[in-house]
């Protein structure tokens, strides 16, 4: 780590109630948002401590604290219903540990906003999966998720980040970034762009659905990729969803589709060797089986059948926005290559044009298991 970086993180250790003597800290995961580390405490006879430490990424969630008001308000009433239902709180939701003044996050000299969970100890975070059984169990996580949170008032919710899944809204900005081509980049994407602009239909669907009251707005997780459950490393289980910054009312189409452009893909979300990109049929099936049994006949008929479409409409979006944060210069999203953002967007592009192509196949796995 540099040693700015290393000075900012102890600053921001040194603002909360942490237990024993830190030492160790070292950046973790894969997130491409907040900056997450990983903290240990040497703790007298309790032995090492760890716990999470994130810098809340402050250009993108531009309210931090109605954030935090979120989370706590999410968390804790998780906590509730775990504890009701004789499950294990300290693993089955994020636990907030509280700044010294008590509040759920900390401001640094420089105003930068900090918060920390307990880190959930023998369990993975997986960015590809591994073995079909744990994109299963992954489902079955989100699934219980959206089931305990189904009475929660949506209302209290801050929206974290204006119009996050409005696909038409995306696609305007989208525009401009092409119009403007601040790093004199559109040239030579212009076959990603056409792409792009040739679904204006894929960006406008649920929009329309929306306003005509055709599907319900619901308290939706609205970030549902693999990398943000955290499944057992003993038993396989998906403990824990984790990265609650953007819970706010949305589609349940949404979440189901934003698993599957990330889950369901045989190759990484920025594989180079588009060859090696595509959406697997079976991975897929396993999820709308997991899907349906989670949300335990909540979803309306008209919700499950727009669940192949949450699929394309969230992985048209993700690469759209990929695509726009290359063209402005890589400001939204980190990377960790010249290009980087380049190369996520032509693998949500190539999952587009796969989805198009089992389209039928998508279409008959959903009927199957919902029953039609
Ligand atoms: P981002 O918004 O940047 O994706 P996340 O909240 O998803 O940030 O955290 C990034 C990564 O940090 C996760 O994918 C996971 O590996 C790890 N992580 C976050 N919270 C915890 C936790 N409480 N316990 C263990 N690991 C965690
Ligand atoms: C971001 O925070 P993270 O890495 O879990 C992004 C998602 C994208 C995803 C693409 C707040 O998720 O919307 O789908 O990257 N989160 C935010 O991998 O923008
Ligand atoms: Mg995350």
């Amino acid at each position: 780590m540099e040693n700015m970086e290393k000075s900012q993180s102890m600053e921001a250790a040194d603002g909360f109630k942490f237990p024993g003597k830190l030492k160790d800290c070292r950046p973790f995961g894969s997130g491409h948002i907040n900056d997450t580390y990983l903290l240990t405490f040497e703790v007298g006879d309790a032995g090492d401590k760890s716990v999470i430490l994130q810098r809340m990424n402050r250009g993108i969630f531009t309210k931090p604290v109605e954030l935090m008001e979120n989370i706590v308000g999410v968390t804790s009433y998780l906590r509730k219903r775990i504890i009701e239902n004789g499950g294990d709180p300290e693993r089955e939701t994020l636990n907030i540990i509280p700044a010294k003044d008590g509040k759920p996050y900390f401001v640094d000299s420089k105003g930068e906003y900090w918060r920390s969970y307990k880190f959930i100890t023998d369990a993975k975070c997986c960015d590809q999966v591994e073995k079909p059984e744990d994109f299963y169990e992954s489902v079955l996580a989100f699934g219980n998720f959206q089931r305990l949170l189904a009475d929660y008032p949506a209302d209290t919710l801050h929206e974290t980040i204006r119009g996050f899944h409005d696909t038409h809204a995306r696609l305007e900005v989208f525009r401009r970034a092409v119009e403007k081509d601040v790093c004199g980049r559109a040239d030579s994407v212009q076959k990603e762009i056409e792409f792009v602009l040739a679904r204006e239909d894929v960006a406008n669907v649920f929009g329309k659905l929306q306003e005509n009251g055709e599907v319900p707005l619901r308290v939706t997780h609205n970030d549902t990729k693999l990398n943000n459950i955290m499944i057992d490393k003993a038993t396989g289980k998906g403990i824990c969803v984790i990265d609650l910054d953007t819970v706010m009312p949305g589609l349940a189409m949404n979440d189901f589709g934003d698993s599957i452009r990330f889950g369901a893909s045989t190759a990484a979300e920025d594989e180079q060797d588009l060859t090696k990109v595509s959406c697997s049929m079976d991975l897929f099936e396993i999820y709308v089986k997991g899907f349906l049994e989670g949300c335990g006949g909540s979803l309306t008929p008209r919700e499950v059948e727009l669940l192949p479409m949450g699929a394309k409409v969230m992985t048209y979006e993700c690469g759209m926005r990929f695509l726009t944060d290359y063209l402005e210069g890589d400001h939204y999203f980190k990377i960790h290559r010249e290009g980087h953002n380049l190369d996520r967007a032509r693998t949500q592009f190539k999952l587009v044009e796969d989805m198009e192509n089992k389209w039928d196949t998508m279409m008959e796995i959903v009927r199957r298991y919902g029953g039609f």
